[in-house]
């Protein structure tokens, strides 16, 4: 059996895009997947392939991989010459200590500003002011870690991206969450908004957002526009 990924909607499926370029910066190609998420039938679906309930998960040599950073890791067991991790120690240690701590935290920054990739702020009436989502509990906060990240690793390794030039799966752990300013018109400093206009334009960021555009229109962008 080839490798499969099974996948949420791109549009949507955060961790469904770290899962997705781990593939791609481990060099695996995978037939893929899609399970429409938050629809009466995707508790079934989802269970079926993913024994928490939950995408990305990888079906690889007779086993079955449920979550993201696990895929890397595995990816990278595979094959260290892969574009997971930084070659150099000192930058892969810093790397996946970066992305561990965007896999553990930012629950807040990830249910106070949902992901979707193809809705702008504001949309319509009556939603939320982009100043009022990030006033929402722990908001700001993770915010302000996250910029500190940004910031302390382009000091360190020049940038453009977290170890340097080269994206790695560090990277990954970060585009979904830069979208998510972009989504609801928020003003960040400056070199904030250059990083997360760096991971938005990376090129399978670019890749991963042309398909969420054609899943719209597949879907129908006044359904996409009313998630979450
Ligand atoms: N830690 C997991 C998180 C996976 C996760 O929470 N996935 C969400 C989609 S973004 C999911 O499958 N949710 C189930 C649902 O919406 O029913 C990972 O890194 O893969």
């Amino acid at each position: 059996m080839p490798p499969t990924l099974h996948l949420g909607s791109a549009w949507s499926s955060s961790w469904s895009i770290v899962g997705w370029m781990a593939c791609r910066l481990g060099g695996l190609p995978v037939t893929e997947n899609r399970i429409f998420l938050s629809r009466p039938d995707s508790p079934p679906k989802l269970k079926a392939v993913s024994p928490s309930g939950r995408v990305p998960a990888l079906h690889v040599d007779g086993m079955v991989l449920w979550d993201s950073l696990a895929i890397a890791e595995w990816l990278w067991e595979r094959d260290p010459s892969c574009a997971i991790w930084p070659k150099d120690p000192a930058r892969r240690a810093y790397a996946r200590c970066v992305a561990a701590e965007v896999h553990s935290h930012f629950d807040d920054v990830r249910n106070g500003l949902p992901m979707n990739l193809i809705k702008r702020w504001p949309i319509r009436d009556g939603l939320p002011s982009n100043v009022k989502l990030m006033a929402r509990p722990g908001v700001r906060a993770g915010t302000e870690r996250m910029e500190a990240m940004w910031r302390d690793a382009r000091a360190r390794h020049g940038g453009p991206y977290i170890a340097g030039e080269e994206f790695c799966f560090a990277d990954a752990a970060f585009a979904p969450m830069c979208s998510r300013y972009v989504t609801y018109g928020i003003e960040l400093a400056p070199d904030s908004m250059d990083f997360i206009a760096t991971q938005m334009e990376s090129p399978l960021m670019r890749e991963w957002r042309a398909r969420a555009e054609r899943e719209a229109d597949e879907v129908g962008r006044d359904i996409v526009m009313a998630s979450p």
